[in-house]
């Protein structure tokens, strides 16, 4: 028997991954660029075992009972890694034993918090683990055909997943940019609205607004790659400034892109418009840009803040989402929460 248990976090995105030039292999129509956060705040937890008596195949999410043989994204997650171990032969048992594996998130699941992500990207870095593979490119690109943007999640710190142009998806892969030790003042808030599972999916909006959006061609081929120049640029020079704008313009596009798609996705609520509001305030008021607020296919918000803002930030918060406004507001990254 064989055993590997990995965590892997999620990663947020700045510049947007939203829609597929290619649905099976998971190829999007533009570049994204991502931050992940530490490891042990929002993560998934795989823990995967091999054993010459199991019988078949079997998965637990949450402690329930997934249907592993049937869902074709985790077959091809399993069937790429398995792929790489046949042709790197480390691998210390046969790969026809069957695996048991079984995978927590420390967070809400399907809310717009990046759940798969974490989740397949701990599911094939486990299994790489297992099979005794290095993590390299080719292995972003077995993750990325589980969730798109679980490619990224393989990676602490600022992360790239290039579109790439090959028809086999072999060039779309995830690089990282720099490390998180890069940027160590850049925090992230998470201001959880709410943590039910959302509507439509990002798979069927993303579906949705490549095929009715008459917006989403124009940002694929012209503000994105721009845009992601630009980001690459304001995360080597540590500039929050340049940072801060691209982020918020990036999360305002997704958010009208999906409003131009028919029917519409609206994945913003009345919460998430006033927390948009609060920070252009906020920034006005203090200003310059010290906060950037992105939103992914759900109404909870991601604030970017560098270290030395928070607590004034957070306090600013706190007054202006008191009690049952903001259902909840969760610090991450080890910062103390000043008192109100
Ligand atoms: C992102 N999102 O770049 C974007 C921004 C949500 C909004 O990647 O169909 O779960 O599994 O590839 O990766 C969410 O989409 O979609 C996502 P699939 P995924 O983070």
């Amino acid at each position: 028997m064989f055993s590997a248990t990995c965590v892997a976090p999620v990663n947020m995105a700045l510049v947007k991954y939203w829609g597929k030039r290619n649905e099976e292999l998971i190829l999007p129509i533009n570049d994204s660029v991502s931050m992940t956060l530490d490891a042990n705040e929002m993560c998934a937890k795989t823990t995967i075992t091999a054993s010459e008596s199991f019988k078949q195949n079997r998965m637990w999410l949450n402690g329930e009972v997934v249907t592993f043989e049937e869902n074709a994204r985790l077959m091809r997650c399993l069937a790429g890694v398995q792929r790489l171990a046949l042709a790197n032969g480390a691998h210390k048992f046969s790969l026809s034993w069957k695996l048991h594996i079984a995978s927590y998130n420390n967070f809400p699941t399907a809310a717009g918090l990046a759940s798969s992500a974490a989740g397949y990207a701990c599911l094939v870095y486990t299994l790489a683990r297992l099979y005794e593979l290095p993590l390299n490119e080719e292995l972003t690109t077995v993750a990325r055909q589980g969730s798109g943007s679980a490619c990224r999640s393989l990676y602490g710190g600022f992360v790239h997943w290039r579109r790439g142009s090959s028809a086999d998806g072999s060039d779309s892969i995830a690089v990282p940019l720099a490390p998180a030790s890069h940027w160590p003042n850049m925090h992230m808030l998470i201001l959880v609205v709410n943590d039910a599972r959302k509507k439509t999916g990002s798979t069927r909006g993303m579906q949705l607004g490549v095929s009715t959006s008459s917006l989403i061609q124009h940002r694929a081929k012209e503000v994105v790659p721009r845009r992601v120049k630009e980001l690459m640029a304001a995360i080597e020079s540590r500039d929050f400034q340049a940072f801060a704008e691209i982020t918020i313009k990036e999360s305002n596009q997704l958010h009208a892109i999906c409003l131009d798609t028919y029917p519409p996705c609206v994945y913003m609520n009345d919460v998430s418009h006033a927390i948009v509001n609060f920070v252009h305030d906020y920034n006005e008021t203090v200003g310059s840009l010290q906060a950037a607020y992105t939103f992914d296919a759900g109404p909870n918000a991601c604030i970017y803040v560098l270290a030395e803002n928070v607590p004034r930030l957070l306090a600013a918060i706190q007054l202006a989402f008191p009690n049952d406004a903001q259902q909840s507001v969760e610090y991450l990254m080890g910062i103390p929460v000043p008192p109100v």
